[in-house]
């Protein structure tokens, strides 16, 4: 049986959505993370050294990284479903939107995320100017205008095919929800790109993601 180790408000949502649509048993363990820090609780440090969320086990397997655990779900449970073939071009821009979600859209957005906390964080009366200038300079220069520039570039996309692949949902449309959740959350994605909030709709409409919501409990983007 799989087993998914499930962190409250995390990118592990993801896992258990891939395997509502292939419809695979699985049984999940919660996590809480710790209301103050946001970090997962030490008990995930039992299931992976690196404590984090998503992980899964199934028989004598571990397996952390979201992207790499999708990968092995439809893999080995897909029967060819949510995959394009392989050595077909559907199957290269699977590829590449598999990596590009975390390898390079993933980056300025968590960029954003710390440098918000900086803007927030409790320090001395005299370093708090510094900090929120540092903050400031850097999400204007260069922050902002790299996920800017990504949403224009995922939105010219979107005019292509419903679907980041084409016309057909797969399992890069999965790995790319979480960025475009995040964006939506803190990097200004808004109505003004109006097929990526369409993108969002139409997941957000599937019965299985509503199903790994209904078990996974609700979902909110908070930190990494
Ligand atoms: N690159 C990893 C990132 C894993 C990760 O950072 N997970 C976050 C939740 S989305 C986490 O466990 N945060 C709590 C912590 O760092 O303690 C993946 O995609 O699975």
């Amino acid at each position: 049986m799989i087993v998914v180790h499930h962190l409250n408000n995390s990118r592990s949502q993801r896992v258990l959505w891939l395997l509502e649509e292939l419809g695979i048993e699985y049984e999940i363990r919660h996590y809480q993370r710790d209301p103050q820090t946001m970090l997962a609780p030490k008990e995930l440090l039992a299931v992976h050294p690196l404590g984090k969320s998503p992980v899964i086990t199934d028989g004598a397997l571990t397996l952390a990284e979201s992207g790499a655990i999708l990968e092995y779900l439809v893999d080995r449970y897909g029967h060819g479903r949510l995959v394009p073939g392989a050595g077909t071009p559907e199957r290269v821009r699977y590829t590449y939107w598999m990596h590009y979600a975390k390898g390079s859209m993933m980056s300025p957005l968590l960029m954003k995320l710390v440098f918000d906390q900086m803007e927030k964080a409790k320090m001395p009366f005299f370093a708090k100017p510094i900090a929120k200038g540092i903050a400031a300079k850097v999400k204007g220069a260069f922050v902002v205008p790299q996920i800017q520039r990504h949403l224009d570039y995922l939105e010219g996309e979107l005019a292509k095919s419903d679907w980041f692949v084409g016309q057909d949902f797969s399992t890069a449309d999965v790995q790319m929800s979480f960025p475009l959740e995040a964006a939506q959350a803190r990097g200004g994605l808004n109505a003004s790109r109006p097929r990526l909030m369409g993108f969002l709709e139409r997941i957000r409409a599937r019965p299985a993601y509503k199903k790994a919501l209904e078990r996974g409990g609700p979902f909110e983007i908070l930190g990494g």
